[in-house]
């Protein structure tokens, strides 16, 4: 009996793995589309599109020490390679935060019991950072769900520019959809990046630039990117104050520059427990080798106040570097880490984006968390979750949508659970 059922079983899945469904066809791992990447190379045409024109590179090995020592154990990641991953990137990518002493004041300037149509408390925060004289205002704006048991989860989010996040909620857009947070349980927090730095290269004069940086510019000095991670650390300060937020569970989300932003604050401040970097391309998740769609050389020309001066020794100049962007969110590790991608956003490399992650399971799997996340990309439109890990690519282009949005909060959910 047994024997006949057993062979039953496997004659239908022999037919089934015979059986290509064309459905399921279309649900294959994600590939550019070839009109997309015609289309895009026309239009830039100084820069690679095509997979196959993808130069041979061999990644820096995220798990071996600088003197060459295999990384064996948690306590060897942790004590010895990351701390040098982390010096890295300070040295040769994002730069490093100045030691000059600031104060800090957290003024609740606004509280609205009844926000969102009785939904929500609105807190609108004013922290206030100075140093010899000079200081400057972080505007945080934050919705606490009326209904659900403090604390609560949150995310935060680094937004750019100054009008999309409307306290008053006059003005709602996708890349910031605060109520249908508050309708999921959690709290919806965020800043403006230009009010920790404006987004200009100014010869860092403006911003807290203007405000900490002393002495001759180092060429590590921190960049805007690394300026905007301190900024979401500081709200991270003040949300340790606040009882109604569960200091434990707190995202950091950002967009396109934003993207690249969060991966950088995770990296220097453990206390955010996921990180999601929404399409965060060059200088965020993609890894930098590939030189597919925008290069380290461009992203400096075009942002020259975004990174640290020593990234520009790489300019055209990959394989001299010695990181490359998986270890960045190795650096991450074992806190939650959601990467994505749009179907038409080559520019931001979606494959290097994946690959990325997958590089960086070995480090997960190191520090005990459970992740078989495959080397194959998923299809369009279907996050992968896999331990601490997930990664979607999103059809359309480079945007920061409700519907990316709902898989951050279904991540959550499974992680947070
Ligand atoms: C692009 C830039 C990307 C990305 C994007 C954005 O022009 O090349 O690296 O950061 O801007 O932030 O919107």
């Amino acid at each position: 009996m047994k024997i006949k059922y057993l062979c039953g079983v496997s004659i239908i899945l022999m037919l089934s793995l015979l059986y290509v469904d064309p459905a399921a066809q279309a649900q294959e791992s994600w590939q550019a589309s070839p009109a997309t990447v015609e289309r895009l190379s026309k239009s830039r045409s100084e820069f690679n599109y095509y997979e196959d024109k993808v130069p041979a590179f061999t990644l820096p090995d995220v798990l071996t020490t600088e003197k060459g020592k295999k990384v064996t154990s948690p306590a060897i990641w942790k004590n010895i390679r990351r701390e040098e991953i982390l010096e890295l990137f300070r040295e040769n990518v994002y730069g490093r935060v100045p030691a000059t002493p600031y104060t800090k004041t957290f003024s609740l300037i606004n509280v609205d019991k009844n926000a969102m149509g009785g939904a929500a408390t609105l807190k609108q925060v004013d922290i206030t950072i100075s140093s010899e004289g000079k200081s400057l205002v972080i505007h945080l704006t934050l919705f606490v769900p009326n209904k659900a048991e403090k604390p609560v989860p949150a995310f935060l989010l680094i937004n750019l520019g100054s009008k999309n996040i409307d306290p008053l909620r006059q003005l709602k857009v996708e890349s910031w959809p605060a109520e249908e947070i508050i309708d999921r349980g959690y709290a919806a927090a965020a800043f403006s990046n230009a009010d920790v730095d404006p987004d200009n290269f100014d010869d860092f004069k403006d911003g807290i630039h203007g405000l900490l940086d002393r002495g001759v510019r180092q060429p590590d000095a921190w960049g805007t990117i690394a300026a905007w991670a301190w900024g979401a650390s500081r709200c991270m300060d003040y949300f340790e104050t606040d009882k109604d937020i569960n200091r434990k569970k707190v995202a950091v989300v950002g967009h396109s520059r934003g993207g690249k932003t969060v991966l950088w604050a995770g990296a220097e401040d453990k206390r955010f427990s996921m990180v999601i970097a929404n399409e965060s391309g060059c200088g965020g998740a993609a890894l930098a080798l590939r030189r597919f769609g925008e290069t380290v050389a461009r992203i400096n020309t075009a942002f020259p106040h975004w990174f640290c001066s020593n990234y520009k020794k790489y300019r055209s100049n990959e394989d001299a570097m010695p990181v490359d962007m998986h270890m960045l969110i190795a650096l991450n590790a074992p806190r939650a880490v959601y990467v994505t991608s749009a179907d038409e956003d080559l520019w931001a490399d979606p494959r290097g984006s994946y690959l990325s992650l997958y590089h960086a399971v070995p480090v997960f799997r190191l520090l005990k968390t459970t992740t078989n996340l495959p080397e194959t990309m998923p299809p369009l439109n279907k996050p992968v979750i896999s331990g601490r890990l997930a990664y979607h690519v999103r059809d359309g282009v480079h945007n920061l949508l409700l519907k990316d949005w709902n898989w951050f909060m279904d991540f959550a959910e499974y992680t947070w659970k």
